[in-house]
C-alpha cells in the first residue's frame, strides 16, 4: 500500500518515509498539488499525508475535489506548522482521519493510524474472499451497493431482485444482506430459511425502519447485525468488516477448538481415536445398544511381527506401515464403525448393530484385504484378529478378556487368522492348525512348563488325527491318554501352587475340577458318537488347554522368580 506525501520540507519527509516503510507502506513524495494529482494511483494509494501550507491547500479547489471525492478517497492526514484551531475544525468537518502540529509530531500516534488502515484494507481483502448474495427488491438500492462493491474491488456478489429467484439459490454464500421487507416474503422468514440451510453464514438485514422491536426479533431469530437505509458507504462497508472479522474470529477459534479436540482424543501417528477416548466413546455406545437391545461387537487386531518389520527396515518404516493400516481399516469399514489404535500395533474395533457372525466376517475380510494390500516395498503384513460380541452379563473387563484370548489363540495357532468367540477354524490353508509352543507360555517353573508343552503337543497331534478318516482307532487311544495327562497335570501343578503357597491356589483348584468333569462329559459324548472329532479338538483348544492357560494359568505365573515372560509373544 502507498503513502503519498505531500511535501515541500525534505527533512521531515524523510522522516516520515522512514516511519511509512518501518510500517509496509510504499512512500511516494509531491510537492505540489498538481504532482498529487499526477502521482495519485487510485488502487494503490492507501493514504495521503498533507503537510503544506494547509490553509492554501483547503482553499485549493484542486484538493477540494480529491478530498471530496468520496467513493475513491484514501483517508489523509494533515501534518501543519500552522497552529490554528478554525484550520483544524474545518479539515475535520471534511472527513480527515487525523491532525498533527509538526511541533509536536507524534510518530507513534501515526503508527497507529498506518496500522488502523493497514487493518481496514486487509479487511477488504478478507471481503473480495467471500461470496456474498444480496436480496433487495429494489433495483436502486441494489445498484448503489453494486457501486460500493465495485468501487472495492469485490466482485464475488450475486445480486437478486426477486425473493422466490433467490430462494431458488443453493443457500451457500458465505455472506447474506438481505432487505427486511419484500414482497411476498418478509426479512424475517428469508432469514429462517438461510439459516435452516446455512447454520454458519452472516446475515446483515437491511432496513429503513428503525423500530427496535422488529429488529430485535430478526436478531433473535438469526441475523447477525442489520444496517439503516439509506446506505452510506463508509459505514455500509465498516459493517460488512466487523461482521467478517467476527466471522473469521470465530471460524478460527472453531477450528483451533477442533485440532485440541483431535489432539485429545486421536493418536498422532495414525489419527485413529487413541485408547483413553475410544473407551470413553465405547462407553457411551454400549450404554446406547443396550438400551435399544442391539447385538454389538469388538474385533481387536494385532499386527504379526511388527517387531521384524522394525529390525528390518527401520522404525520410520515401521511407522509408515502403522499409518498405511489404519487408512486401510478406515477405507473398509462403516462410518459408524469406531476404529481406535488400543496400543502399539493393537487395533481396536467398535461395531454397531453387528453381531459375531457379521463382524467375524468383516474381520475376515480386513484380514485378507490387508494381506494383500502393497506396503510400499515392505513385505507382506499379516495380522491376527480376536473377535467377541458383548453378551448378557458381559461387562467391560469380561468383554474385553474374552476378546484378548481370542487374539491369543489367533496369535497362537498360526496367525494371520481371524479367531471369535464362537468359532476357531481349525484348519488353516490346506493344512490342520497347529500351536506353536513358544515362550509365550513359559511360566517359570520348569516342571509346568515341561508339562504344558507335553499337552499342547498332544494336541497338535490329535488335531492332525481329525483330519485324516483312518485314523480313529489311534485318535480314541490319544484322548484317552490325554485325558489322564490333563488329570495327571492338574495334580502336578497344584502341588506345585501348594508349595509356593500361591493365594488363588483354592479358586484355581476348583477351576481344575470343573475342567476335568467337563471334559469327562465331553468324552462320554464323543464316545457314545454324539460329538464330531473336531468339535472336541475345538474345546480342547479353547477351553482346557491354551484357554484356561490363558485364562486362569497367566495369574500364578508372577509367583516364580524365573519366569522369561519378557518375550512374551503377545502382550496384554
Ligand atoms: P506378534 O506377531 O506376536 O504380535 O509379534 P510382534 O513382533 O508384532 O509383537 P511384539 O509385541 O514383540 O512387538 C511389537 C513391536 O511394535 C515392538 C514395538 O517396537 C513396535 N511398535 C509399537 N509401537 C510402535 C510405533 O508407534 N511405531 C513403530 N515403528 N513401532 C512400534
Ligand atoms: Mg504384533
Amino acid at each position: 500500500m502507498q503513502l503519498l506525501h505531500l511535501d515541500s520540507d525534505k527533512l521531515f519527509s524523510e522522516k516520515i518515509k522512514n516511519i511509512a516503510q518501518k510500517n509496509g507502506f510504499t512512500y511516494k513524495r509531491a510537492i505540489s498539488t498538481n504532482e498529487v494529482f499526477e502521482k495519485f494511483d487510485t488502487g494503490k494509494t492507501g493514504l495521503l499525508v498533507i503537510d503544506e501550507d494547509i490553509d492554501w491547500m483547503l482553499n485549493n479547489e484542486s484538493v477540494r475535489v480529491i478530498i471530496s471525492r468520496d467513493f475513491i478517497c484514501p483517508p489523509i492526514i494533515v501534518i501543519t506548522s500552522k497552529k490554528d484551531l478554525r484550520i483544524k475544525k474545518k479539515c475535520f468537518n471534511m472527513g480527515i482521519m487525523g491532525y498533527f502540529e509538526k511541533e509536536l509530531f507524534n510518530s507513534s500516534r501515526f503508527v497507529k493510524y498506518l496500522k488502523t488502515i493497514q487493518k481496514e484494507t486487509g479487511n477488504i481483502d478478507l471481503i473480495r474472499k467471500i461470496h456474498i448474495a444480496v436480496l433487495d427488491d429494489s433495483q436502486f438500492t441494489l445498484r448503489i451497493m453494486r457501486v460500493f462493491f465495485d468501487m472495492h474491488g469485490i466482485n464475488n456478489v450475486a445480486y437478486y431482485q426477486s425473493p422466490s429467484e433467490f430462494l431458488q439459490q443453493k443457500m451457500d454464500y458465505e455472506l447474506f444482506l438481505i432487505d427486511l421487507v419484500l414482497p411476498e416474503h418478509d426479512g424475517d422468514d428469508i432469514i429462517e430459511y438461510i439459516r435452516e440451510k446455512n447454520q454458519d453464514a452472516m446475515i446483515i438485514l437491511m432496513t429503513a425502519y428503525t423500530n427496535e422491536n422488529i429488529l430485535a426479533h430478526c436478531l433473535s431469530i438469526g441475523a447477525n447485525d442489520f444496517i439503516l437505509k439509506p446506505l452510506e458507504m463508509k459505514i455500509f462497508m465498516a459493517r460488512i468488516s466487523s461482521c467478517i472479522n467476527h466471522y473469521y474470529l470465530q471460524r478460527e477459534i472453531s477450528i483451533k477448538n477442533d485440532q485440541l479436540f483431535d489432539m485429545a482424543t486421536r493418536d498422532s501417528l495414525t489419527t485413529l481415536y487413541n485408547r483413553a477416548y475410544f473407551a470413553k466413546i465405547c462407553e457411551k455406545k454400549v450404554k446406547e445398544n443396550l438400551a435399544a437391545d442391539l447385538p454389538f461387537s469388538f474385533i481387536l487386531m494385532d499386527i504379526d511381527h511388527f517387531k521384524t518389520v522394525n529390525d528390518q527396515y527401520g522404525h520410520l518404516k515401521g511407522d509408515y506401515v502403522l499409518r498405511e493400516l489404519a487408512k486401510v481399516l478406515k477405507e473398509n469399514l462403516r462410518n459408524s464403525d469406531i476404529i481406535g489404535r488400543w496400543g502399539g500395533e493393537e487395533f481396536t474395533i467398535l461395531m454397531d448393530n453387528a453381531t459375531v457372525e457379521s463382524s467375524t466376517e468383516v474381520a475376515e475380510k480386513i484380514r485378507e484385504v490387508i494381506e494383500k494390500h502393497c506396503f510400499n516395498g515392505i513385505r507382506q503384513i499379516t495380522v491376527s484378529i480376536g473377535v467377541a460380541q458383548w453378551q448378557k452379563g458381559d461387562d467391560r473387563e469380561i468383554l474385553f478378556r474374552r476378546l484378548d484370548h481370542s487374539l491369543y489363540l489367533a496369535k497362537l495357532t498360526g496367525r494371520n487368522k481371524v479367531v471369535s468367540n464362537a468359532e476357531l477354524h481349525m484348519i488353516q490353508g490346506d493344512k490342520p492348525m497347529t500351536i506353536e509352543w513358544g515362550l509365550f507360555f513359559k511360566s517359570g517353573n520348569d516342571k509346568i512348563d515341561a508339562d504344558h508343552s507335553k499337552l499342547i503337543g498332544m494336541l497338535n497331534k490329535f488335531i492332525y488325527l481329525c483330519f485324516d478318516k483312518n485314523k480313529k482307532k489311534e485318535m480314541d487311544n490319544l484322548l484317552i491318554e490325554f485325558a489322564q495327562e490333563i488329570v495327571d497335570h492338574f495334580d502336578r501343578e497344584e502341588e506345585i501352587l501348594k508349595d509356593y503357597k500361591y493365594q488363588n491356589y483354592k479358586d484355581h483348584k476348583n477351576v481344575h475340577a470343573e475342567l476335568v468333569t467337563k471334559t469327562l462329559k465331553l468324552l462320554k459324548n464323543y464316545n457314545d458318537n454324539n460329538l464330531e472329532p473336531i468339535n472336541v479338538a475345538k474345546y480342547l483348544v479353547q477351553e482346557v488347554v491354551i484357554g484356561h492357560i490363558v485364562r486362569h494359568d497367566f495369574n500364578f505365573y508372577n509367583i516364580f522368580t524365573h519366569h522369561e515372560n519378557e518375550n512374551m509373544i503377545v502382550k496384554s
